[in-house]
């Protein structure tokens, strides 16, 4: 039986509005741990991890908050270390995206170790891939894709090891609809390869996640970060950084599905959820919904489900 690390990191030092922190907690009101349950799986919940507050202050030097951001991602990457070294598979409940930064190294590090490729799907509205000199906001939750890639403040592309954690050729960015210039520059420096809303319009989801599943084998290790304002606002209603235009709850169900087909994720990543901004929850809901596919739910129609 599979077993499940659950880990709380309920802060938002990574953004600039004020609610991801709560994020954890609306996931298990809205019946996480249950939900896993039912599709046999062993859920350990571990409770929040402790990290310094918020102090909402302005950026220093093109970064908000960087001293609190390496606090809260140490204290991740420990604990899905740990998680990972147990044998656990490690769900981290954000909190705001800056957290996936501890998260993947953490995942980056066991790769190494053990000998698996890496593949990560990123699902964002946005491609988090700006560095302190060309952020508009020096939010470090617009950074954790740089930060992977070895670009970024020093005491945060450091935790696994090994700089970068992550190679460009590891990483695919998908849904993305709101990128800075200085990160499209980035991503074509980096050659990253990026699934954005264009792609998904023109080609469907189904084409996207074949593309961005390609050359995954059973020596893979798969690792989703899922943004939840990658959705399309009118399902997903609850997060800081709303982008119009994102995949509807059928593409949204489709990305699950598929992954839960190679039978290869491994570690995965749920942030950005917003209970301040949510309408009674539904985001959190949706989460779970998400969720349960990605771990194999399926329609009635199929045998398994
Ligand atoms: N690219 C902008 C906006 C942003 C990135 N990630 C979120 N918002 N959630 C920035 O601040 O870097
Ligand atoms: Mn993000
Ligand atoms: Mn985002």
């Amino acid at each position: 039986m599979k077993t499940i690390s659950l880990i709380g990191a309920p802060t938002d030092v990574g953004a600039s509005v004020k609610g991801a922190g709560m994020g954890p907690d609306a996931l298990r009101v809205a019946g996480l741990v249950e939900a896993l349950q039912a599709r046999q799986l062993r859920v350990i919940d571990h409770g929040n991890l402790h990290g310094p507050a918020n102090p909402w202050q302005e950026p220093v030097n093109g970064l908000r908050h960087l001293e609190e951001a390496v606090a809260w991602n140490q204290g991740l990457f420990d604990a899905v270390d740990s998680a990972l070294s147990q044998g656990h598979m490690p769900m981290m409940m954000g909190g705001d995206h800056c957290l996936a930064i501890g998260s993947i190294s953490a995942v980056a590090k066991h790769c190494r170790k053990v000998g698996k490729k890496l593949r990560v799907l990123w699902f964002d509205a946005h491609a988090d891939s700006n560095l302190s000199s060309i952020s508009p906001t020096g939010n470090i939750h617009g950074m954790p894709v740089a930060c992977l890639m070895g670009h970024g403040p020093e005491q945060l592309i450091h935790y696994a090891g090994h700089t970068p954690a992550v190679k460009p050729d590891e990483i695919r960015l998908i849904g993305i609809r709101s990128v800075d210039e200085g990160e499209k520059r980035f991503i074509h420096e980096m050659g990253m390869q990026v699934y954005d809303m264009r792609y998904i319009d023109e080609y469907g989801m189904r084409a996207a996640m074949n593309a961005a599943l390609e050359g995954v084998d059973e020596n893979t290790h798969l690792h989703v970060s899922f943004d939840m304002d990658c959705l399309d606002p009118a399902i997903a209603p609850g997060v800081g950084t709303a982008v119009l235009g994102g995949p509807t709850y059928r593409e949204a169900q489709l990305c699950m599905e598929m992954v839960a087909d190679t039978g290869l994720l491994a570690s995965l990543d749920v942030v950005e959820l917003n209970p301040a901004l949510d309408i009674r929850n539904q985001t959190a809901v949706l989460a779970v919904d998400l969720i349960e596919s990605l771990f194999g739910k399926s329609t009635l129609v199929r045998i398994n489900g």
